[in-house]
């Protein structure tokens, strides 16, 4: 990242913490009293809405020996009694609360009603089911309190304007920001360099007859894929992506793989153009590198620009997915500058060495998951750009599926299919990417704001408990 990004993702810390700092005011004052999701053995009071005129939910169940909490969500008194009996709320004014102790009750269907002259009569009404306790019946409760796996079968028939039915919907609002407030709060440890990052450019060293020498090392190591949720990834010096190799065309490069593994490995230089021997398919075109051993690949690089991406072959259904996987550039990214693409023109002045050069390696399998850089959202990197910067995002896919990526808003032009230069470079707004796969995109930076940046196969992007897996953002600023 540019000296001028870091500036910017600082200044975007700064903003968002103050965004966090409300969030934080936001959810503490508007979560539900008791918490929620509580498991079924610790199943609180039922809450039960009140409003001109109705109570709601229209059911109640409430285990033997509980009770409920009132809540008056009108704006005139009401009180909820059991209808029958002399149980009876005391009167509550428009924004309280009280509760109703149940636990003289025996399991049985019972009525509840609000005594206030007239209100019963206009529709205040509910049923109150009161459960034998049984584990059966527990559940019921808890998924009455909420819970934090809603699927559309518990949202789907909730009556919007049921008490119910707004509990969970705060739930899934919560959990979102939740997720939300984490992201800004990963954001400004990347600005900090306080995350795990993958894609760090590797430097060679250099031999007298200018040979690169890049050196690699196999390991089993741990790896933050998504907040607090460490794994035992498969990685090329510790990192996920792999250190990112740039060599210029025609270079004579010595690659230099230690195996910490505990199975054989070898490299395979994807999309680069390398002798049979050097092509790291154990055991067609060479020897297993053993656990422990040390292997040297050399070669010299193609003398036109590309855009490869190295990984093992040897069992690539563990040690891909697992995270030995990384890129290999060759020079710069060939440009279709002083051309009109989809109505963008691209600056014939526009240099891609000089440009901001985003990886993106996706993956959905092993240990790492779905996931952008080796990151799960909330813990993927945020992109950062000025209004009116073009810059160059790279895709490559090391999983197991295609992923249509798409990014809201910007001009986005593809210039290279696996390295290649287009003919026909051509806009869009959502890629398709397949295992194997790079694309590289330039886009403009064209309009100020945090753009969603995600894959669109939805369940790819969105859970139960909010966003997650392959999503980031693009802040424009
Ligand atoms: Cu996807």
């Amino acid at each position: 990242m540019s000296p001028a990004s870091q500036t910017m993702l600082s200044r975007f810390a700064v903003v968002t913490s103050i965004f966090a700092l409300i969030m934080v005011g936001v959810v503490a004052a508007t979560r539900p009293e008791g918490g929620g999701g509580g498991s079924a053995a610790a199943a609180g009071p039922v809450p039960v809405a009140l409003s001109e005129f109705e109570i709601s939910p229209g059911t109640v169940t409430v285990p033997k020996g509980g009770s409920i909490s009132v809540t008056n969500n009108g704006s005139v008194a009401h009180n909820v009694g059991v209808t029958d009996t002399a149980l009876k709320s005391p009167d509550i004014n428009g924004g309280e609360s009280t509760s109703l102790d149940l636990s003289t009750l025996e399991p049985g269907t019972y009525e509840l009603y609000c005594a206030i002259s007239g209100h019963k009569e206009a529709g205040m009404t509910a049923t109150l089911i009161i459960t034998d306790g049984s584990a059966g019946s527990a559940e019921d409760a808890a998924a009455t309190e909420g819970t934090e796996h809603l699927g559309h079968d518990d949202v789907a028939t909730l009556d919007p304007s049921d008490a119910q039915a707004q509990r969970i919907n705060k739930e899934m609002e919560d959990s979102m920001s939740a997720g939300v407030q984490t992201f800004l709060e990963y954001a400004e440890k990347y600005a900090n360099g306080e995350v795990q990052v993958g894609n760090q450019k590797l430097e060679p060293e250099i031999e007298a007859d200018g040979t690169k020498v890049f050196n690699l090392t196999a390991a089993i190591t741990d790896w933050e894929v998504s907040p607090g949720k460490t794994v035992k990834a498969w990685t090329y010096n510790g990192q996920v992506p792999g250190p990112w190799i740039r060599v210029e065309p025609g270079d004579k490069v010595k690659l230099v793989l230690k195996n910490n593994l505990p199975i054989s490995t070898d490299i395979h230089w994807h999309g680069i153009d390398v002798p049979f021997e050097q092509d790291g398919v154990a055991p067609i075109t060479q020897d297993y590198i053993r656990p422990l051993d040390t292997y040297t690949y050399e070669f010299t690089v193609q003398n036109h620009p590309g855009m490869g991406m190295y990984h093992a072959h040897f069992h690539g259904q563990i040690a891909i997915v697992n995270g030995l996987f990384a890129m290999f550039q060759v020079g710069d990214v060939p440009l279709p500058t002083g051309r009109t693409v989809g109505n963008v023109e691209i600056p014939a002045d526009l240099n891609s060495g000089t440009l901001q050069e985003v990886p993106m390696v996706l993956n959905d399998a092993g240990v790492i998951g779905l996931s952008l850089n080796g990151k799960s959202f909330p813990a993927t990197q945020p992109i950062v750009a000025k209004k009116d910067e073009w810059f160059l995002i790279h895709f490559f896919n090391e999983g197991l599926q295609g992923h249509p990526m798409h990014l809201h808003r910007q001009p986005q032009i593809v210039v290279t299919k696996d390295g290649f230069p287009l003919d026909a470079p051509y806009r869009m707004d959502t890629l398709w990417v397949s295992p194997g796969e790079r694309y590289s995109v330039l886009v403009k930076a064209e309009d100020p704001g945090k753009w969603a940046f995600h894959c669109h196969i939805v369940s790819h992007a969105e859970s139960p408990e909010g966003l997650f897996g392959m999503v980031t953002v693009l802040i424009v600023e």
